[in-house]
Formats: C-alpha cells, sequence, structure tokens
C-alpha cells in the first residue's frame, strides 16, 4: 500500500450556491481522507471553485455585480458551507487565483511548443451549461440531456488541443491499469465514448465575446476554455511543477466526481496530463446522481436541497451518515426528507445510540461504571470478539475501494449482533445470579470494547459521535483513530466509563406524519367543538369589536432568527416592530431559521412577556395553520416594519 494520499473534489461552478449534489462529492472525499490518514497513510484533502466562463459573467450580471465581486461573493459560500458538514480540505483553491492563472499558462505554453495547439475554425453546437460544443449523438431530441436547452449553433476561429492523436495512447493506459476509472461502469463507458474517433477539443474563446478567463499566453486575443483552466487546478493545488507537495502526492491522486464530467476527467484530463509528460492520476472515482423525484438536483432545474439547512435538520454527522449511507457509489439515489428521518432513528438513535446507552448503564448499575476483566467465555457475546477479526479487514477493502455504503452495512450488521447480545444473555438477570459474575464480567466487556472499536470504525463517517465515544471512555481519539485503534482488546480493566446525554435523539415525527398528526388534532378539537356548540349558546364564539381592539397587531420584520438553545420546538426570532424585541415562537418543525430571516409578518405586540423554556417572549407571531402545516402570514414587503393591522 502508498504511504500517501492524495484526494480531491470537483472544484464547483459559482454560478449558484451548494446543494447536496456538492456536499456529497464533498464529504465523499472528507470521508476518505480522514480513513486514509487512520490507516496511516500521509493525506492531502484539496477542494474550491471554478470561477471563470460566460456561465458565470451571466450570473454575475442577473446579480447586478462584477464577476469578481460575484465570485469572491459564491466562493465564500461554498468555502463557508463545509466546515459545516465538518468537512476539512487542505486546501481550497480558485481558479482565479494569482498562481493558478500562472500555472494554466505554463501548461498551455508547454502544450503549444510541443505542437499540441492549433488555431482553426469550427461550427458547432454549443451549450452554454456545459460550457462545450456538443456533438450530434450527444444530443436528446435536439436537446442537451443534462441542461434541457436547446445548443445554439456558433462558427468561430479558436485554439484546438489534439487530442485525437492521444486516442490509442489512452484506450491502451485504461486497459492496461484496471483501478484507473471506477467503478466499472464508468470504465466501460468512457471505453465505449473511445471506440469512435476523438474529436479534438476546443480550448478558447475570443476575448471579443468573453474576457473573464485565462488569457492565452502566446495569443492575447483569446482566453482559455473551462476545461483546460479547471481541471489544472488538480496540479496548482499541490503547487506544480516545483512544490514538494506535488512531488509527493501526484503519484496518488484520486478524484472523486459526478457522472456529469465524466467525460473531461476520462478523456481530456488523462491525454492532457501524458501531452505534457505526466503520469495519468492514480483513479477516477464516478458517483451517480443525487435525484428529487426522478429529476437530477441541480442549479438549472431548482429542485436542490440546501447542506446548512441539512445540517440545521440533521446535525452534521447525522447528514454526513445519511449521505454515505443511502447511495450506492456508482448509484443514482433518491432525497427525501422522511428517507433520512427514518434512517436516522433506525440506525443511528435505535442501532447505535440505544446500545451505547443501554451499555453504559448497565456497566454503572452492576459496575460503578468501570470496565470489568476480560474473562474469555464463551456465550452469544463471545461472537463479538470473532465478528470484529473479520470485520477490520473487510472495513479495510470497503473504505479503500470508496463502498463506504457497504462498510457502514457490515458495521451495522456488528452493532445489531451486539444488541442481540443483550437480549439474549438479559445481563439484569446474571447481575442478581452469584455464580455468573463472571460471565457478566465477559458481556459487559465485550459490550464497551465493541462500541469502542464501532467508534474507530465509523469516526471517517461521523467524526464526532466516534469521538464522544472515545472520550467518553477517558480514551484520546487521536490515538484510538488509529492503525492501532483497531484492535481489539485495548479497553483497560478499571477504566471508568462517562455517562454522556443520548448521542442521536430520536428525530420527531416526519413531515408526513406530522401533517396526519395535524389533521387528526384538528379532527378531534372540531368533535370536540361541534357537541359543545349544540349545547351551549352558538353566540359564545362571537367577539365585539371592542374585544378585538384589545389586541395590537402590528407588521414585524424578522431579523434574525435561531433555534431555541432549550426546545426543539421552539424558534427564536428578533423582529423589528419598528424597535427590536425577541419572540420565542413554536414553528421549528416547520420552517428553516434561515427561511424566516428578512420576512414581513404579523405579530400580537401587546402579550404580557411570557418567559418560555428560559428565554422570554415579547409577543406573538401570527400564522396560518391548515392540513399542510403551518403557512407564514406574509405582507406587502413595501409595508413598514411597525406599521398597525387593523
Ligand atoms: O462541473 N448529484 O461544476 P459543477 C450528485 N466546474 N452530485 C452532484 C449533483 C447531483 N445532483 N449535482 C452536482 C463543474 N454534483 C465544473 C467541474 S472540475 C475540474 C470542474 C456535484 O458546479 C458532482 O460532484 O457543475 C458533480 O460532478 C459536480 O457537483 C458538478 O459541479
Amino acid at each position: 500500500m502508498n504511504s500517501r494520499f492524495y484526494i480531491t473534489t470537483p472544484i464547483y461552478y459559482v454560478n449558484a450556491e451548494p446543494h447536496l449534489g456538492h456536499a456529497y462529492s464533498t464529504v465523499v472525499a472528507d470521508v476518505q481522507n480522514r480513513f486514509h490518514r487512520l490507516i496511516g497513510q500521509e493525506t492531502f484533502f484539496l477542494t474550491g471553485t471554478d470561477e471563470h466562463g460566460d456561465k458565470i459573467v451571466q450570473a454575475a450580471e442577473r446579480m447586478g455585480l462584477s464577476p469578481k465581486e460575484y465570485t469572491d461573493e459564491i466562493s465564500k459560500k461554498f468555502r463557508d458551507t463545509w466546515p459545516l458538514l465538518d468537512v476539512r480540505p487542505d486546501r481550497f483553491i480558485r481558479t482565479t487565483d494569482p498562481e493558478h492563472i500562472k500555472t494554466v499558462q505554463m501548461v498551455l505554453q508547454k502544450v503549444y511548443d510541443k505542437g499540441d495547439i492549433e488555431f482553426r475554425e469550427y461550427e458547432g453546437l454549443y451549450c452554454f451549461g456545459c460550457e462545450r460544443f456538443l456533438i450530434e449523438r450527444e444530443l436528446e431530441d435536439g436537446m442537451c440531456p443534462d441542461h434541457k436547452t436547446k445548443p445554439t449553433r456558433l462558427k468561430e476561429k479558436n485554439y484546438f488541443f489534439l487530442m485525437s492523436k492521444y486516442q490509442d495512447w489512452l484506450i491502451d493506459h485504461i486497459r492496461s491499469n484496471p483501478g484507473f476509472i471506477q467503478p466499472e461502469r464508468y470504465r466501460n463507458e468512457v471505453l465505449s465514448f473511445l471506440k469512435e474517433p476523438l474529436e479534438d477539443l476546443c480550448i478558447s474563446r475570443p476575448v471579443s465575446r468573453l474576457t473573464w478567463g485565462v488569457p492565452l499566453p502566446f495569443d492575447k486575443d483569446f482566453v482559455t476554455y473551462v476545461w483546460f483552466d479547471a481541471l489544472i487546478n488538480y496540479l496548482t493545488g499541490l503547487d506544480y511543477p516545483d512544490g514538494e507537495r506535488f512531488q509527493k502526492f501526484w503519484p496518488v491522486a484520486n478524484h472523486v466526481i459526478a457522472k456529469d464530467i465524466l467525460k473531461p476527467h476520462g478523456i481530456y484530463w488523462p491525454i492532457m496530463l501524458h501531452a505534457i509528460g505526466l503520469k495519468p492520476y492514480e483513479s477516477l472515482h464516478v458517483h451517480g446522481y443525487w435525484k428529487i423525484k426522478e429529476e437530477k438536483m441541480s442549479k438549472s432545474l431548482g429542485n436542490i436541497v440546501r447542506p446548512g439547512w441539512l445540517v440545521e435538520n440533521f446535525g452534521s454527522d447525522a447528514t454526513r451518515y445519511c449521505l454515505m449511507r443511502e447511495m450506492s457509489f456508482g448509484l443514482d439515489a433518491s432525497f427525501s426528507y422522511d428517507g433520512f428521518v427514518t434512517r436516522i432513528n433506525a440506525d443511528l438513535a435505535n442501532d447505535l445510540g440505544n446500545l451505547f446507552s443501554r451499555s453504559t448503564t448497565m456497566l454503572h448499575k452492576f459496575r460503578k461504571g468501570t470496565v470489568p476483566n476480560e474473562t474469555g467465555m464463551e456465550g452469544p457475546q463471545d461472537e463479538l470478539r470473532k465478528a470484529f477479526s473479520a470485520l477490520v479487514p473487510t472495513w479495510k477493502e470497503l473504505m479503500n475501494g470508496f463502498q463506504v455504503h457497504n462498510a457502514l452495512s457490515e458495521i451495522w450488521k456488528v452493532l445489531n449482533m451486539a444488541n442481540k447480545v443483550i437480549d439474549t444473555t438479559a445481563p439484569w438477570k446474571l447481575a442478581k445470579d452469584e455464580s455468573k459474575q463472571v460471565f457478566l464480567d465477559d458481556v459487559l466487556y465485550c459490550l464497551m470494547e465493541t462500541l469502542r472499536l464501532s467508534a474507530v470504525l465509523i469516526s471517517p463517517v461521523m467524526p464526532r459521535a466516534s469521538e464522544k465515544i472515545i472520550n467518553s471512555m477517558g480514551l484520546d481519539p487521536d490515538v484510538e483513530f488509529s492503525e492501532n485503534g483497531l484492535k481489539w482488546g485495548r479497553l483497560n480493566q478499571g477504566l471508568f466509563i462517562k455517562k454522556v446525554p443520548p448521542l442521536f435523539p430520536r428525530i420527531g415525527p416526519s413531515r408526513k406524519e406530522a401533517k396526519e398528526n395535524i389533521k387528526k388534532k384538528r379532527e378531534d378539537i372540531k368533535k370536540e367543538k361541534d357537541v359543545s356548540m349544540d349545547s351551549k349558546d352558538k353566540k359564545d364564539g362571537l367577539i365585539t369589536i371592542e374585544d378585538f381592539q384589545k389586541v395590537d397587531l402590528r407588521v414585524a420584520q424578522i431579523v434574525s432568527a435561531q433555534k431555541h438553545p432549550n426546545a426543539d420546538r421552539l424558534l427564536q426570532l428578533t423582529v423589528k416592530a419598528p424597535e427590536e424585541r425577541t419572540i420565542v415562537a413554536g414553528i421549528a418543525e416547520h420552517f428553516s431559521p434561515d427561511s424566516l430571516v428578512g420576512k414581513k409578518v404579523i405579530i400580537v405586540s401587546n402579550l404580557k412577556p411570557v418567559k418560555l423554556r428560559g428565554v422570554t417572549s415579547q409577543g406573538m407571531l401570527l400564522v396560518a395553520k391548515d392540513e399542510a402545516g403551518l403557512h407564514l402570514l406574509e405582507v406587502d414587503p413595501e409595508t413598514e416594519p411597525g406599521a398597525k393591522v387593523s
């Protein structure tokens, strides 16, 4: 095995903000980075943003910003998103970084001097979404299959990279390196594409049409086309050509992408590398699409899920777990809120969370919280010891092959086995039987050691929960999350295990269930009302105008919103009406804090302040409630905060 590992994500276009699809590739890379570090390799992890090209200029124009201002803003959003998901890249690269521009120009000059770049006229069908010319057979019903738009016919003189002359070399390289493109279906896809003659690659745009790009060093009237610019980030990221990092990490380069950019990575990139005399990357790892209701999640289709929203709802660990567990690497997967909730409640709250709390509770009850002697007895618990000797090598192999979903499923088999060990050995019964104490010691030891070792195995995916487990054992995560930590039997007798709050509290009913509950409640209330209205004076429900005038309704603008520190169902809002005040509202299950900021709503402003779980609420937010749930009562955005509602 190599002693080093270099992992990259695509650099994302800044024409839209990050979504779950970007988060997936980035978390995959982070998990790989953590895994390879854990098994003792020196690693380097690169991500970043792709900032040149027509699409970016158009997006900036729509926002009324210069390309520079615009790219600064959106690039920062990507950079700020990754820590929310505990993603820790070693370098965040931007294609507008001066050192990158220098590297691109150096590479272009090298390829040009070699005679692999030529100036010619070209006419073809250009997709602005893909930022490249498409060929007829790539179209579906005359449209770009990815962007569902009709390409534009363009004719212009441009520079071309003479890719076709390296076609046979590439076929040979892919055939003789089975792991070069993974999973195999994508390797086959590239090989089947290479059965047709390759066209040369247009690598420039005239500055008359586009100035937002890297100028060609050999012709100032042209800038380079995005792919020649973008792919080179993987070299700039290692300080190519002279950096020490380049020497260390280029031979072990692993790229993660989705299938949308298979062709540039599976064909253009290895040929570019070969042309400049470099060995191609070690492996390309290609995953499928996250979809929503059968459509690819994408900024152009507008059906996106924000990573920040996922973290707010589920937390970072559970989001990472669901991303890794719900998608088989290489295949498409569907996102649904309910699917994530079900997964979290079943795997994290029940299987892992319960195992941890049941085991520590019993350890406290029967052994004052200290780890007993491992007595190595036969019994159901012995299966756990045996299971790990098979699980650890399987886990390594699956993680190495980017089969994280399968690695997790193998770990969960053992966690379930441990839960069954508790049921079948019934430690609470053993505790009452003097003759069973040595056996009980072994059962408790095996449960705790199962938890420690599982924590090590899940640490690349769920760094927080695994650290909590290791810390509760008074151990050092830096020591445990290493090759040493992978050995059974590291928990020493006498070690005190702290009790900690539940690792993964159950998430309340899913939206669908919540809607059904609300509907049922409404029906119950209606039934009760109908009965009381019949028996009492129906006029009882009416109020006078004077009654209504007692209520002071005002327009308020929500300035900030955050989760209530002590209650899951509550949000803490700061509103302007026109003076600032705090309102605590029971709407956390229906609205994400971010979605509320800036909204103008109606509040009851003369309610007596009340303290709700430690925070004083000065008023009440009005919402409408129907079978679908809660809806905000928004007012015309022109209305001044503080305006009286009558
Ligand atoms: O293509 N499912 O940038 P991009 C899974 N700048 N992954 C998805 C996804 C989805 N629905 N949507 C996006 C570019 N992705 C170029 C790359 S690299 C030298 C230049 C992820 O912003 C996935 O990794 O369109 C995909 O390959 C990438 O975002 C495309 O990002």
